[in-house]
């Protein structure tokens, strides 16, 4: 397969990268990133030499360069979005830009072009607090931040473009991920690395909210299988069912870093604050998926690649990012 992956420089569609280059080794790579401050080449500094793979900078919302890049290719995979929660809050208008307007404008290339397939990443986020029980595919959408309705915006775009046109799209849905290479604005790798410098770690709210963890690189086998085997116009959860309180995760960073628990600063809670996602990830596993890696392990893994991995991250947690956090709560 020729594929053209956007936003393969961020977390997930790397490891996503990296996976189908090794896993099918027939297959070549576009990969089509804005570069924003997530955007991070080094992440593929292992493929970059790769004959298989390749490399274009640009904006997904660019409808001229993305009929030239997608021109050709067997399938569009869309990882590219804002994607943290907290800047949403305080600058939506990328949001909507990237996460809705972007995805229309792959859209209209796709059937344009007619592109054979077109699978869009989207996330558990769209159901909104889920108090009980578990989100399914046909569940309604009820967002309840700037980032999730930008989402759910663009998932009902994509499910008006199968119902009207017939387009062969697919999304995904999936839980929190954590792993190799996530910016440390999210939770996991943020309060690694807060906790390896000694830094407090800023626990919103009562710490009791809910999370599903799902390692990468089993979303990125879960992608790669709907990608391949699914049905068109269908969605697919993917979630790790490995649901913890943030204070247990919390927790548990500090034991696998080895700090104490004094480094735990309860601070005002996120606006908004969604209290519990939780998927039913059936379906998926009904085409063959579940998860291989267990939890504790795979968060070891993750501690220990921040450990390795200092000139990754250490760039990315001054300026900007400091003041950024402190625009929003202050220090407390
Ligand atoms: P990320 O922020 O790490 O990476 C996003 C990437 O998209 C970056 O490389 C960035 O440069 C690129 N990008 C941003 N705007 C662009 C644009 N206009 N044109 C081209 N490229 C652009 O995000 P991530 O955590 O890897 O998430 C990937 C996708 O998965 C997103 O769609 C997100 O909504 C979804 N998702 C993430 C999680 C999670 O826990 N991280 C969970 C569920 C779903
Ligand atoms: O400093 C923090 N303190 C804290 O208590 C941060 C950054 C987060 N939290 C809490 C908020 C959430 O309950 O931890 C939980 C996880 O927060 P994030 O890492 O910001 O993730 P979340 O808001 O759950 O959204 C993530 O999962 C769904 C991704 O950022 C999205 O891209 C994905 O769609």
């Amino acid at each position: 397969m020729k594929l053209l992956v956007t936003g393969g420089a961020g977390f997930i569609g790397s490891n996503f990268i990296r996976h189908v280059l090794q896993a099918h080794p027939e297959d070549r790579v576009v990969n089509l990133d804005k570069l924003t401050y997530a955007g991070n080449l080094q992440n593929l500094a292992d493929v970059a030499q790769d004959p298989r793979y390749g490399f274009v900078h640009g904006d997904i919302g660019d409808a001229k360069l993305v009929r030239d890049v997608a021109r050709g290719v067997d399938a569009v995979v869309n990882f590219a979005a804002a994607s943290h929660v907290d800047r949403s809050l305080i600058e939506p208008e990328e949001f909507l830009k990237t996460d809705v307007f972007g995805v229309y404008t792959l859209l209209e290339a796709v059937r344009e072009l007619r592109i054979p397939r077109l699978l869009h990443i989207s996330t558990d986020e769209v159901y909104g607090s889920v108090p009980q029980g578990s989100s399914r595919e046909t569940d309604p959408l009820r967002p309840a931040n700037p980032y999730s309705a930008s989402k759910a915006g663009a998932d009902l775009l994509v499910g008006a473009y199968w119902q009207t046109y017939r387009l062969p799209v697919l999304i995904t849905r999936s839980s929190n991920n954590f792993g190799p290479c996530q910016y440390p604005e999210k939770v996991v790798p943020l309060f690694i690395t807060n906790a390896l410098d000694d830094q407090p770690l800023p626990l919103y709210g009562d710490g009791r909210n809910v999370r599903d963890w799902l390692y990468v690189l089993d979303n990125c086998e879960a992608i790669d299988l709907v990608l391949r085997r699914g049905a068109e116009g269908q969605i697919y959860n993917i979630g790790g069912g490995h649901e913890v309180e943030n204070i247990v995760l919390t927790r548990q960073i500090l034991r696998l870093t080895g700090k104490p628990e004094t480094l735990i600063r309860p601070v005002k809670d996120r606006p908004g604050h969604d209290r519990r996602y939780s998927l039913d990830s059936s379906k998926v596993r009904q085409l063959g998926w579940r998860p291989r890696h267990r939890f504790d392990g795979a968060l070891e893994a993750t501690v220990a690649w921040y450990r390795q991995h200092e000139p990754w991250w250490r760039p990315l947690k001054s300026g900007e990012f400091r003041t950024y956090y402190q625009q929003q709560y202050g220090d407390r």
